[in-house]
């Protein structure tokens, strides 16, 4: 029978610029929760794309000297490949250009201006904007929240600048939703919005004083139109937002798809747009009669051997740079086990080669390429067959037959990824220990039938590191699986515990080192 289905989203990308670093975090995260879902027996959607509208990419377009459309066509495009290119398993890519998110934001907009808020008013009303705007936040910004720059002109909390703008528009009653939101979120803990700093952080901005929000502009024309009145287009956070129901299949409510996976588990953003999803969002929804997200998870900020990443200090991380340098399973692991995520992390090109060296190719990779050469040589290449096992190997069988449980928390509950990782590790030192100190090599004439116990104990429990491993490293666990001469229907997680264990006298292929040693340029350092 399969588990309950699991929708979780990334932000849809910014089609103004090519994928960085920051854009590949942000969907490696979500990928490896679709592909541990999966295993796990859960029918998942994992959903990406583009975010193609607005006065930032308007302008984008317009600096290459590109018609809006061809130039999103082409900038989507580079977002695809990064999928490919990282090897994300996503369900689904919109793109809010097309003819089904445009229907389903203008169905939005109706049932929102249908409704009232409340405080029994219209959720939506004419009136006219005069305030600040930052066009690289797409983001209206009051007096008070603004700071200096070194010559006394205004910036965004950002940093980016701002403009006035003065314009008709449609505002959508944020306010009168304060206790609905509040109640939304719950005490600290409840799992809402995550970590709870930032959950605190929410609570604290909604408490304060929630303007009504501006959600039309007509200084422009890039964009969806209002229903009636197409004078005006929609905000592009409003357009962008709705993204997350139109790939579930709203307005088609009684689609399978709709009613299987909305509302989403999980959106997870970078925690710059975080206000964006754990308010205005949950906001609109419940203006619409919709269904609200489960959890949204707030990651922290990547920077480049201690500095801030951007275009002008040209220390930009492109993802092929790195998944060509250093590989693409090595980059995947490193992003996510260097940093504890929610915090804020650093790149930096001794901290990858360091976690390479020791943790892949030292801990993990020899531990399989031990093994398995031993099974090669000396047991012809084939699974051996255990006998009665000591306390020693009972003690690394139940550390590893016990691991999903710890594993499953922290990914599913926690989004604590490199907590996920460092589990994993665990016992993968404790594997490495126990050949040490079992010494097969010394049994081959002593003992051959107890090293055919140590290797297949040993070989067990590299089974189970490399089946949990694998939503973090795909190809390089397949590629130990497939020298253990586990099946390929026999890596998912129903899969863990003594029944899935290989068969003896099965067949192996000869092995080869799956994580090498990254052998560094001495210039560079
Ligand atoms: O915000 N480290 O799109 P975007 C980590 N279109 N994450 C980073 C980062 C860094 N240095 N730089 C950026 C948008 N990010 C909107 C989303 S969703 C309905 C609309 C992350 O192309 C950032 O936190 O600016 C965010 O999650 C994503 O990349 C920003 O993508």
């Amino acid at each position: 029978m399969r588990k309950s289905a699991y929708y979780v989203t990334t932000p849809i990308y910014y089609v103004n610029d090519s994928p960085h670093i920051g854009h590949a975090y942000t969907s490696l995260a979500c990928d490896v929760l679709a592909r541990f879902q999966r295993l796990d027996g859960h029918s998942v959607l994992f959903l990406t794309g583009t975010d193609e509208h607005g006065q930032k990419v308007e302008k984008s377009a317009a600096a290459a000297g590109w018609p809006p459309k061809e130039f999103v066509d082409e900038v989507s495009g580079r977002f695809r490949q990064l999928s490919e290119l990282m090897n994300y398993s996503n369900d689904d890519f919109i793109r809010t250009t097309e003819a089904r998110h445009i229907r389903s934001c203008q169905e939005l907009w109706r049932r929102i201006a249908a409704n009232q808020s409340p405080q029994g008013r219209d959720n939506i009303y004419l009136d006219t904007y005069g305030g600040w705007y930052s066009v690289r936040d797409e983001a209206f910004y009051g007096e008070a929240e603004l700071i200096k720059d070194a010559d006394g002109g205004r910036l965004a909390p950002s940093g980016a600048p701002v403009e006035w703008v003065e314009e008709p528009s449609y505002f959508f009653r944020l306010g009168d939703w304060r206790q609905r939101l509040l109640d939304y979120y719950g005490a600290p803990g409840s799992g809402t919005v995550m970590p709870e700093s930032r959950h605190n952080e929410v609570v604290s901005f909604v408490e304060g004083e929630l303007f009504d929000l501006s959600i039309s502009r007509t200084s422009f024309s890039w964009g969806i139109p209002v229903p009636g009145d197409d004078a005006h287009i929609m905000y592009v956070w409003l357009d962008a937002l709705t993204n997350y129901v139109t790939a579930a299949g709203f307005p088609d409510e009684e689609s399978e798809t709709y009613k299987t996976f909305w509302p989403a588990d999980l959106h997870m953003v970078g925690k710059d747009i975080l206000r964006f999803h754990a308010v205005y969002w949950p906001a609109f929804l419940m203006a619409a009669g919709l269904a609200l997200p489960k959890r949204v998870f707030a990651h922290g900020w990547w920077t480049n051997e201690g500095e801030k990443i951007s275009k002008s200090l040209g220390n930009v991380i492109e993802p092929a740079d790195i998944v060509e340098r250093y590989g693409l399973d090595q980059v995947r692991y490193f992003l996510l086990r260097e940093v504890p995520f929610g915090n804020d992390g650093d790149f930096s090109h001794r901290a990858m080669v360091g976690r390479i060296n020791s943790e892949l190719a030292n801990d993990f990779g020899n531990l399989a390429q031990r093994v398995l050469s031993m099974i090669n040589k000396n047991c012809a290449a084939r699974m051996p067959q255990a006998a009665e096992l000591s306390e020693a190997d009972k003690e690394l069988l139940d550390a590893a037959h016990g691991l999903s449980g710890r594993v499953r928390g922290e990914i599913t509950e926690n989004h604590a990824f490199h907590e996920a990782l460092n589990e994993i590790w665990v016992v993968v030192r404790m594997a490495n220990g126990y050949v040490a100190g079992q010494e097969p090599w010394a049994l081959k004439k002593t003992d051959p039938e107890r090293m055919a116990t140590v290797l297949y104990v040993a070989a067990e429990a590299i089974r189970h590191l490399a089946i949990l491993a694998q939503p973090f490293m795909p190809e390089s666990c397949a590629k130990m699986l497939d020298q253990l001469g586990v099946p390929a229907d026999g890596r998912d997680f129903s899969c863990l515990g003594p029944e899935g264990a290989v068969k003896p006298a099965t067949e192996l292929p000869p092995p080869e080192p799956v994580f090498p040693r990254f052998v560094d340029d001495a210039a560079e350092d």
